[in-house]
């Protein structure tokens, strides 16, 4: 078993539905153990756009990596996710934040996501649940990347 962490982001259709859903569909594959609550955040990289909804959660799996992502991108594509062009707006995304302190860079996966220690919409609700997780690159903890961010 490796403890996960996931991100998730919404802001079209029924967001808080969406959310709902993913969390559904990640059972029983991902025990899901402690969900921040639901952040209503302006959207970051490509702004005109709906705001989005985004929660991080903390769970256990036997899912290696790999599996672990196909796993996300099928129930994208279950709650209806189409493609989008990059930083624009979706239905539901996914995002492996952290698995265990496993540190992988491989076409397609990176682990850590390279981009969450300059995202305050994934470190403000992964503060809430796991503030002493210490990234395996960067070596700071949660709470630490959070106070950083300007
Ligand atoms: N996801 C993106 C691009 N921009 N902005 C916010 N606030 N929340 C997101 O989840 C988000 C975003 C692409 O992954
Ligand atoms: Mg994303
Ligand atoms: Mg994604």
């Amino acid at each position: 078993m490796s403890t996960v962490l996931i991100a998730l982001g919404t802001n079209l259709g029924s967001r808080q539905n969406n959310l709902a859903e993913a969390r559904r569909q990640l059972e029983p594959r991902v025990r899901i153990i402690q969900t921040s609550t639901i952040h209503e955040t302006p959207p970051w990289g490509f702004k005109d756009q709906p705001d989005f909804l985004n929660q991080v959660l903390s769970g256990e799996t036997d899912l290696r990596p790999t599996e672990l992502l196909a796993h996300l991108k099928s129930i994208e594509t279950m709650i209806g996710r189409k493609p989008s062009f990059r930083y624009g707006p979706r239905l539901i995304d996914l995002d492996i934040i952290a698995y265990g302190q496993l540190v992988l860079e491989a076409p397609g996966l990176r682990i850590p996501h390279p981009r969450m220690h300059k995202r305050r919409f994934v470190l403000a609700p992964l503060v809430e649940i796991a503030p002493d997780w210490v990234h395996p690159v960067l070596g700071r903890t949660a709470r630490e990347l959070l106070s950083k961010l300007i």
